[in-house]
C-alpha cells in the first residue's frame, strides 16, 4: 500500500508538535490570482503577517506529486514564476499527486490538505462561489461544497464580487455552512467593505469564532465555517466605483466564451487591467488583513 505523500516543513512540524497556532495559506492565488512579481511579494508579506501575529504560516501546494504544507522561499518563487501550473481542486488533486505532477491549491484543495495536516484555520482572499449565469452554465465553485464537509475555518473577504452573491449565500445555507461576518452586519464583497446583503451570522471577536468552530466539532457536524472579514476602509474600492469594471469584465468573459477553471483567473486579470492595478492593491491588502485575523483565531483555538 502506498502512503500519502505529505510533507510538513520544519517550521510547521515544530509548531504542530508544540501545539502552537498555524495558519494555512493557498497557492492558487499566487499562480492564478495575481501577476508576477506581486504574487510572490504578496505571498511573502502574508507569511510575515502571520508570523508577526505569533503564528506559523503554512503555504500549501502540490510539488512533483507531494503535498507540501509549508513552502521554502525558493519554492514560493518557482511557483510564482511558473507557467501552466495546474489549478487543483477536490476533483483533480489525487490525480495530480498520483502522476507526480505539480499544482497550486484552490480554497477547496487547500482545505483538504490543511485538514490532512491537522490545521484548523486558513486565510485567503475571496472564496469561489456561484458564478453569474450559473442557471445556464452550472458553474458553482467546489469551494462551497468543501466548506460543507471539511472542518477548517476559512477567513476570506467574502465571496469575490464577480460572483452571484445571493445565489452563493443560498448554496452555503443549503449546505449548512455558517457564513459569519466579522464585526459588521453587512456581508463584505471582496474589494468593497460591504455588499448590499446582510450576512446570515455575525461575530465580533476571534475568540467567539474559535468557540463556534469547537462547538461544531462537539456536535459532530461536518464542515467548516466561512468568516467574511471586511477589507480595511483605507484599502477598499467602493461598490459604485468597482461595479462598472465588474460588468465589463463579465461581459468580455461571456463574449470570449471563457469557461470552467479559466473564469476566475480571467476575471481577476481583466479587473487588474481595467482598474489600472487598483484591484490588485486592494486584493493584497485584504489577504493580509485576513491573515492577521486567521492568526488570532488560530491562537484562540490553541488557548
Ligand atoms: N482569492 C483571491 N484570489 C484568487 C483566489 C482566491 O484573492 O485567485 C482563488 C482561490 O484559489 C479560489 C479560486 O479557490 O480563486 C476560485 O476558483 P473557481 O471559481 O474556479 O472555483
Ligand atoms: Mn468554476
Amino acid at each position: 500500500m502506498t502512503t500519502l505523500p505529505l510533507i510538513l516543513s520544519p517550521d510547521v512540524q515544530a509548531a504542530k508538535s508544540a501545539g502552537k497556532a498555524i495558519v494555512a495559506l493557498e497557492s492558487t492565488i499566487i499562480t492564478h490570482g495575481m501577476p508576477y512579481p506581486q504574487n510572490v511579494e504578496t505571498a511573502r508579506m502574508v507569511e510575515e503577517d502571520v508570523r508577526n501575529a505569533g503564528a506559523t504560516p503554512a503555504t500549501i501546494a502540490v510539488l512533483n506529486g507531494v503535498i507540501h504544507v509549508g513552502l521554502t522561499d525558493a519554492e514560493l518563487e518557482d511557483l510564482g514564476q511558473a507557467k501552466n501550473v495546474a489549478k487543483l481542486s477536490r476533483a483533480d488533486m489525487a490525480v495530480c499527486i498520483a502522476s507526480g505532477g505539480t499544482g497550486a491549491t484552490t480554497v477547496a484543495a487547500t482545505m483538504i490538505a490543511a485538514h490532512l495536516a491537522g490545521i484548523k484555520v486558513f486565510a485567503t482572499g475571496g472564496i469561489g462561489g456561484v458564478h453569474r449565469g450559473a442557471e445556464e452554465t452550472f458553474d458553482i465553485s467546489a469551494d462551497l461544497l468543501e466548506l460543507a464537509q471539511t472542518p477548517v475555518t476559512v477567513v476570506a473577504a467574502g465571496p469575490k464580487a464577480i460572483l452571484d452573491i445571493p445565489k452563493t449565500l443560498e448554496i452555503l445555507e443549503t449546505q449548512g455552512v455558517p457564513v459569519i461576518s466579522y464585526g459588521q452586519d453587512a456581508l463584505p464583497a471582496f474589494w468593497s467593505r460591504a455588499s448590499e446583503y446582510t450576512a446570515p451570522l455575525r461575530l465580533d471577536s476571534a475568540a467567539e469564532i474559535a468557540k463556534a468552530a469547537e462547538m461544531r466539532a462537539l456536535m459532530g457536524l461536518p464542515g467548516g465555517q466561512l468568516i467574511a472579514n471586511p477589507i480595511p476602509e483605507s484599502d477598499e474600492i467602493p461598490v459604485d466605483v468597482i461595479t462598472p469594471y465588474i460588468e465589463q469584465a463579465l461581459a468580455e468573459s461571456v463574449a470570449q466564451g471563457i469557461a470552467a477553471k479559466q473564469v476566475t483567473p480571467f476575471l481577476l486579470n481583466r479587473m487588474f487591467e481595467l482598474t489600472e492595478g487598483r484591484s490588485l492593491t486592494a486584493n493584497i491588502a485584504l489577504v493580509r488583513n485576513n491573515a492577521r485575523l486567521a492568526a488570532k483565531i488560530a491562537h484562540s483555538l490553541c488557548a
